[in-house]
């Protein structure tokens, strides 16, 4: 496969003031680790090591915990209006060092910046004037008899939306009067840092936020420890399950948000040309590296052939290269491990029967690349169309009648999203009433907003994070320490 050599765009990089080592942040000021092993964060797209990153220890993860628990009591005794301001104030501060947090997330993510800058950051800031707005109006989310917070809330989340997962933990628990240890994925963890000085800047009462990093005995130090009060988790199901066996039979509470096998539905009824674009998004926006992402195309047998033709002229014309680049739609994969998982999987379709095809396109030289893919003649059986691949990787098949449909949709383990591409307003409502997916989206997809709830039915999880439905999962109405 032709490679291609290039150099990261130095000058956009020059508006990160990226730094040789990362301590942790607790109780308000980044600390050395006690005892923890330090390991490198690189960048994806060229293999260079961006910065040393602490490793938090058991002893970092009490202290963390202890942090939080000590200004629990003054933030959950704030007035709503007042943590409301907290959160106005890094929303604000959080648009004004966007540039930063864009061009750091595709630096340590490897996904394209055109999509940190105008998905990630903005919709980011986005949750917290959102969950700002929430603060002194919780009285009227109908959130059950005296609502109070749970306490320390631990959360864990994965690489693939490193600030936009953070926010969606923390905004909310916030504004309902927690505080927060939370741990980044070990591949992913500086704009989590980033987020820490933000927090500093907005004057944050020491200990309300705390970011520990490390990797998954990291997060598992914390979803296990005594003094956390409610766990949020978003990443795989494997490691969601785990979690729900740690805390089983504690008095903890959890949400998990977890894998899913979306299948985005194109009848022959819908406009193809907008249906094809709506297919390109959902599958191969952030790399397809997206829980929600539409990776089983499910099109009705009459027209199928000119979906594909579309599909297969519009993807040729995908860039993938320089995350930092403007022009670049698919940027590089996240990590090696995830590279080899996902090469894995599109062997095993081959392997399996189903017919691969790619664009002809150079990679760069370095780092970790793949081509979008789409797999043709798939079948319900094959591995490839029941296991999450999280990659530029499409599994197509088809459907002749809106009941075999809805019945090869919902044939997976997971019910996370699903998408509808049809003229029709009945059956758009018929068809979000069969799907089991928590998200349905009708003529267009991968569409977010704070004010939606976001969650899943089946191995995709359980809570809801977003909108009244989110706020809930930080609230009890019964005993609390
Ligand atoms: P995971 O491997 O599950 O990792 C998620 C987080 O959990 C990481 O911070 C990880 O640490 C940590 N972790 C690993 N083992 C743990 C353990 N035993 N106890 C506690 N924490 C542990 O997932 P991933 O590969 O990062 O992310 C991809 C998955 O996330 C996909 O399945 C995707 O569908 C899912 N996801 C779901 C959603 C929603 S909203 N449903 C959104 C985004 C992603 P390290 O990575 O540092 O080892």
């Amino acid at each position: 496969m032709p490679t291609f050599d290039y150099a990261p765009a130095p000058e956009s990089r020059s508006v990160v003031d990226l730094k040789s080592s990362y301590g942790l942040f607790i109780d308000g000021e980044f600390v050395d680790s006690r005892g923890g092993t330090p390991f490198k964060t690189i960048s994806p797209a060229t293999e260079e090591v961006l910065a040393e990153v602490s490793e938090a220890s058991q002893e970092d993860v009490d202290r963390a915990v202890a942090a939080a628990r000590t200004a629990f009591r003054s933030w959950s005794r704030l007035s709503g209006a007042d943590r409301g301001k907290y959160l106005f104030r890094i929303a604000r501060i959080m648009q004004e060092r966007a540039r930063e947090f864009a061009v750091l997330e595709s630096l340590d993510n490897g996904k394209p910046i055109k999509e940190s800058r105008d998905v990630d950051v903005p919709i980011a800031a986005a949750h917290f004037f959102y969950h700002a707005g929430w603060a002194d109006k919780l009285a009227y989310a109908s959130l059950g008899d005296n609502p109070r917070p749970h306490g320390v809330v631990g959360q864990v989340i994965p690489w693939n939306f490193p600030l936009l997962m953070l926010s969606w933990k923390i905004a909310p628990a916030l504004a309902t009067g927690n505080t927060v240890v939370l741990k980044p994925a070990e591949t992913t963890p500086l704009t989590a840092l980033l987020f820490a000085e933000v927090c500093q800047q907005a004057d944050l009462p020491p200990g309300v936020v705390n970011i520990i990093t490390g990797a998954g005995p990291t997060g598992q130090a914390l979803v296990g420890h005594e003094g956390v009060d409610k766990v949020a988790f978003t990443g795989s199901t494997a490691v969601g399950k785990a979690i729900a066996r740690t805390i089983a039979g504690t008095r903890k509470k959890a949400t998990l948000e977890l894998g899913g096998k979306a299948a985005n539905i194109v009848f022959d009824d819908s406009p193809v040309d907008q249906a094809v674009e709506g297919i390109v998004t959902g599958i191969f926006f952030n790399q397809g590296h997206v829980c929600c992402a539409g990776s089983r195309l499910l099109v009705q047998e009459s027209i199928a052939e000119e979906v594909e033709a579309k599909l297969k002229a519009r993807l040729a014309t995908l860039r993938v290269g320089d995350p930092l680049d403007k022009n670049t739609d698919i940027g590089a994969i996240n990590s090696r491990a995830q590279l080899d998982r996902i090469t894995e999987l599109a062997q095993v379709g081959e392997d399996e029967g189903a017919v691969r095809w790619a664009p002809e396109c150079e990679l760069p030289a370095n780092g970790f690349w793949f081509r979008p893919t789409i797999f043709t003649g798939v079948s319900q059986t094959h591995r490839i169309a029941q296991e999450e691949i999280f990659g530029p990787v499409l599994s197509v098949l088809t459907f002749r009648t809106p009941g075999e449909a809805v019945a090869k949709a919902n044939n997976t383990p997971y019910g996370l999203s699903a998408g509808i591409w049809t003229e029709k307003g009945s059956r758009i409502l018929w068809m979000a009433d069969q799907l089991k997916a928590g998200v349905v989206w009708a003529n267009t997809f991968n569409k977010f907003d704070p004010a939606s709830p976001f969650g899943g039915y089946k191995e995709s999880g359980y809570g809801r994070e977003g909108g009244r439905h989110g706020l809930s999962a930080y609230v009890t109405t019964g005993a609390t320490r």
